[in-house]
């Protein structure tokens, strides 16, 4: 099948009840080993996805250049022995295409297509409280009711393009790289603006700077960025690393990020100015985000972060020729790391191109899109396609987005007005049953994405067999431990300086939307420990209601 088009092709369709145990939103790789364990546990359930194929993310963003920044090796799934055995990739980093391959194989290999209906969106899930079940409501005119309603919906689902005044005027083309066209786009000779440069641009940059007649790319805030140096897979590397899986990745699961990789016990203020040069400069030649873990304290102390911060900035004016861009493009105002660290691939390299212009957009605001391209500042720009790389309403924006109502109605948006608020990222209180795959409130986005999927697909599928064994009908968080895990979050982020940039982790990307540190900072390990500690205990920090639950309740 070719991954690149990827429309749902002719599969057996399983019987689609009105009434099931379980709705999952998403198909995705959250979503997809939600269907492989759900079938394992022999629960009803039904999955909708709004999109025509699997793959989440590798689904929706194909704009020139994506790529994965998390190592090929360890950007997999675990569960399956014989799939991380057989399954070839071909770079360190792999591409978006391939992923999506990937994707689609293991929807393949355990045929989960069957269990999906693609091009299906859910608009609503609203709890009836009576019932004990959620009532889910899809653009196709259908509702379904379920016990349990889990959203693999994607911390990164949500593209958003700035509303510039005049956008609908544009005569040329425009796209937003979270939902690039399937077909591709021919940009050959074109006259092509990127707005944004964050890790979606800077991936695409050099690869549309290669193909359009001219790019003029419109920057805001600099980004950090180290060279991923992708490169094709030794047979040796990857053998080392299928004979040692289960081993590493168990390690992996215990890290503060899921990644398995030396992480250095050095503060960078220990090492002389010689050492710590010659450690930067290893990690900048190695290539890769975990140029972030050379010393220990590079987040959380801002002498540290300034030395690394330097270091990146003395790169890039070696890299790019002309002063004046070469300064532009050195961020300064916020520590490294703070904002996503990028991985490119000659993203810098592609200033000193002769049809690349990079317009500062705080110098020159762009006060409207024209007919013709854009005004930024006194200057007219004419351009043939504009590319949004403007970034996602992160986190929450995929979720308010369904209208979500819980016990007594209240909605989600309501609920999450000063921010979202959650037990350990897996549940709100008042919106019982309803449990989120990576949702704000833990580690997610700060992580290698697929432990973090794993563990908690393994978590809520774990949870929904011991309800069931037990007849326990109802599982909402407790007000008490939503708060007090909200307080413990926020402390825990505060001791680094992640806070202190306008960051989308802050929800600074969006106007009006509250200003908190959304995903949990305290390590993959550490929450993985406390959410089996919180399993172990009898799913402590949790109400739960019917069967076994109220027979408990009674005796005490
Ligand atoms: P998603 O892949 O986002 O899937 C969610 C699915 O839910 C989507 O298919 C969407 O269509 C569907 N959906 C949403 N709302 C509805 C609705 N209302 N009704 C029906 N369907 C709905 N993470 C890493 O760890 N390493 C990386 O290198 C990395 N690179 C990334 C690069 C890009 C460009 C982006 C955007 C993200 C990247 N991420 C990376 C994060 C990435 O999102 C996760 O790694 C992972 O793919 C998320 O999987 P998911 O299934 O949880 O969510
Ligand atoms: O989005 P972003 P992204 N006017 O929000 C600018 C993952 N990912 O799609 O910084 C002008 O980071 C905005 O400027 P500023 C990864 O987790 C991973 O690039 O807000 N400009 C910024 O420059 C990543 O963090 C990979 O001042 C405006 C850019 O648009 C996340 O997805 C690759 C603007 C948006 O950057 C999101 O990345 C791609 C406006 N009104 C994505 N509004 C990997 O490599 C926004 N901008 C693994």
């Amino acid at each position: 099948m070719d991954a690149q088009t990827n429309d749902a092709p002719a599969v057996r369709q399983e019987a689609r009840p009105a009434q099931v145990d379980v709705v999952v939103v998403g198909a995705g790789f959250s979503g997809l080993y939600l269907i492989l364990k759900l079938r394992k546990l022999g629960l009803s359930f039904r999955v909708f996805e709004a999109g025509s194929g699997v793959g989440g993310t590798w689904y929706w963003n194909r704009y020139p250049g994506a790529r994965c920044d998390v190592e090929s090796m360890q950007y997999s799934y675990s569960f399956d022995e014989d799939l991380q055995q057989e399954w070839k990739w071909s770079e360190t980093f792999a591409p978006q295409p391939e992923i999506l391959d990937y994707a689609n194989h293991v929807a393949d290999r355990f045929d989960l297509r069957r269990s999906i209906e693609f091009e299906t969106r859910v608009t609503a899930a609203h709890y009836d409280a009576a019932a004990r079940r959620w009532r889910v409501e899809t653009d196709r005119g259908e509702a379904v009711s379920a016990r349990f309603c889990i959203m693999a919906t994607g911390c990164l689902s949500a593209p958003r393009a700035p509303e510039f005044p005049g956008l609908e005027s544009f005569r040329g083309e425009t796209y937003h790289t979270g939902a690039w066209p399937h077909e591709g786009v021919d940009l050959s000779g074109k006259r092509v603006a990127v707005i944004g440069t964050g890790s979606s641009a800077i991936q695409a940059i050099p690869v549309i700077a290669k193909e359009a007649g001219h790019l003029t790319v419109f920057q805001r805030t600099p980004n950090y960025s180290i060279p991923a140096r992708t490169k094709p897979l030794t047979p040796e590397y990857e053998a080392e690393w299928k004979s040692n899986y289960a081993e590493r990745r168990e390690i992996a699961r215990h890290t503060a990020v899921g990644n398995y990789y030396d992480r250095s016990k050095l503060s960078a203020l220990d090492v002389s100015d010689e050492e710590r040069e010659r450690i930067f400069k290893d990690r900048w030649a190695v290539g890769g985000t975990r140029f972030m873990t050379a010393f220990k304290d590079l987040a959380v102390n801002q002498a540290a972060n300034d030395t690394a911060a330097d270091f990146v900035r003395r790169q890039i004016r070696e890299i790019v020729k002309d002063p004046a861009t070469a300064e532009l493009l050195a961020a300064k105002d916020y520590p490294i790391g703070t904002k996503r660290i990028c991985a490119d691939s000659g993203y810098f390299e592609t200033y000193n191109r002769p049809n690349v212009r990079l317009v500062d957009i705080n110098a020159h605001p762009i006060r409207e899109i024209t007919a013709e391209g854009l005004v930024a500042g006194e200057e007219a720009h004419g351009f043939d396609v504009i590319v949004f790389a403007t970034g996602f309403d992160a986190m929450t924006g995929t979720l308010l987005r369904i209208d979500i109502r819980g016990r007594g109605g209240e909605t989600l948006a309501d609920a999450w007005e000063a921010g979202p608020r959650t037990y350990l990222g897996l549940m709100t209180a008042g919106f019982p049953n309803m449990f989120m795959i990576t949702g704000p409130g833990s580690p997610s986005v700060l992580s290698n994405m697929m432990v973090s999927i794993e563990q908690h697909v393994d978590w809520v599928t774990d949870c929904l067999d011991w309800l069931r064994d037990r007849g326990v009908e109802e599982m909402e968080a407790t007000l008490e431990a939503q708060d007090a895990w909200v307080e413990h979050g926020n402390e825990v982020a505060y001791k680094t300086l992640y806070p202190s940039a306008a960051s989308w982790y802050m929800g600074a990307n969006i106007e009006g939307k509250p200003r908190v540190f959304m995903p949990y900072i305290g390590g993959v390990g550490v929450y993985r420990e406390k959410c089996d500690a919180v399993a172990a205990a009898g799913y402590e920090g949790f109400r739960l209601a019917g069967g076994a639950a109220d027979k408990e309740a009674a005796a005490d």
